[in-house]
């Protein structure tokens, strides 16, 4: 048996009705995981369901808010219930709010720390002591360039996505001993609707200036596709890695390793 495969396991993504958690579950699918997921709106989980079905998939969806602690820990227990205990935890739901930090309110910084780094916490409490009872467990933290990297705007992003770097050594060093390894995987630019806006074609037709810094910046030379992350969450989620704990993973086609390349 390959050292790869997920064969009956089960999976929960949070927020994977699109973009990258869509990409993540669906590449656990193909190596054999059965797919739980949330979003926060009923059209979202239908619209999400309905895509994983045309790829094949029977995912079972649920709305859920995961910076709700009540609600999360309602989930748990229905999923428990309904489709077994949950072997694979990817915290992947996330927001971003693009203002200069002093014209943020203390409000929308709380706003992203919420849903970016108390959710997380909230979720992997709630999966923890299962897995714990089953032996083994594995916690996938969606981090991000700006784990590591400041830039203009995105102030409570980076907060959240650095502590949430520091979440994942801290879950890997209190349970590491139960045998869940917890890593982080940091996607680099990655064309999803949360980067949009910054690769929106300008009115002369020309590409957006963000667009073209971040193609400068990436030795690969491209964003990255959701796709981009499947394999290496597998990786994660897999026996393959049964001995990397408290890892951030950096899948950004070179970004972090690069100066970037001189201005013409
Ligand atoms: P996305 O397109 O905005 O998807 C995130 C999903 O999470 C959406 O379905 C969203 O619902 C859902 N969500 C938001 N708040 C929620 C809540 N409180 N409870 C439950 N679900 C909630 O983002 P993405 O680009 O695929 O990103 C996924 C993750 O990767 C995020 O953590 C993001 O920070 C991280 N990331 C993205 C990039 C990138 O370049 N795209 C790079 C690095 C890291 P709504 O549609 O209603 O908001
Ligand atoms: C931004 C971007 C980033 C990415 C990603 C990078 O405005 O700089 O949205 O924060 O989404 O997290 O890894």
């Amino acid at each position: 048996m390959s050292q790869f495969d997920l064969t009956g396991k089960i999976a929960l993504v949070t927020g994977a009705s699109y973009g990258i958690g869509f990409a993540i579950a669906t590449a656990f699918a193909d190596a054999g995981a059965t797919i739980v997921f949330n979003d926060i709106k009923q059209e979202l989980v239908d619209k999400g369901i309905k895509a994983y079905e045309e790829k094949g998939i029977k995912a079972h969806g649920y709305v859920c808010d995961v910076t709700d602690e009540n609600a999360v820990n309602e989930l748990v227990k229905t999923i428990e219930k309904e489709v077994g205990v949950i072997d694979i935890l990817v915290n992947n739901a996330g927001i971003i709010k693009r203002i200069p930090m002093c014209d943020m309110t203390a409000d929308e910084f709380r706003q992203v720390i919420d849903v970016d780094l108390n959710a997380p916490f909230i979720v992997s409490k709630a999966v923890i002591p299962s897995m714990i009872k089953k032996g083994h467990g594995k916690i996938i933290n969606i981090c991000s360039m700006m784990s590591e990297l400041g830039r203009e705007t995105v102030s409570a992003y980076a907060a959240a996505k650095g502590g949430l770097k520091m979440l994942t050594r801290n879950i890997a060093s209190e349970y590491g001993e139960y045998n869940i390894q917890c890593n982080g995987i940091g996607p680099g630019y990655i064309a999803t609707p949360q980067t949009a806006p910054l690769r929106e074609i300008q009115p002369d037709g020309s590409r957006h200036p963000f667009d073209s810094f971040i193609i400068s910046k990436t030795p690969a030379a491209r964003w990255g596709t959701p796709e981009d992350l499947g394999g290496p969450a597998v990786f994660l989620a897999s026996d393959a890695s049964n001995f990397v704990n408290g890892h951030v993973l950096y899948v950004d086609g070179g970004i972090l390793a690069y100066i970037g390349k001189q201005p013409k």
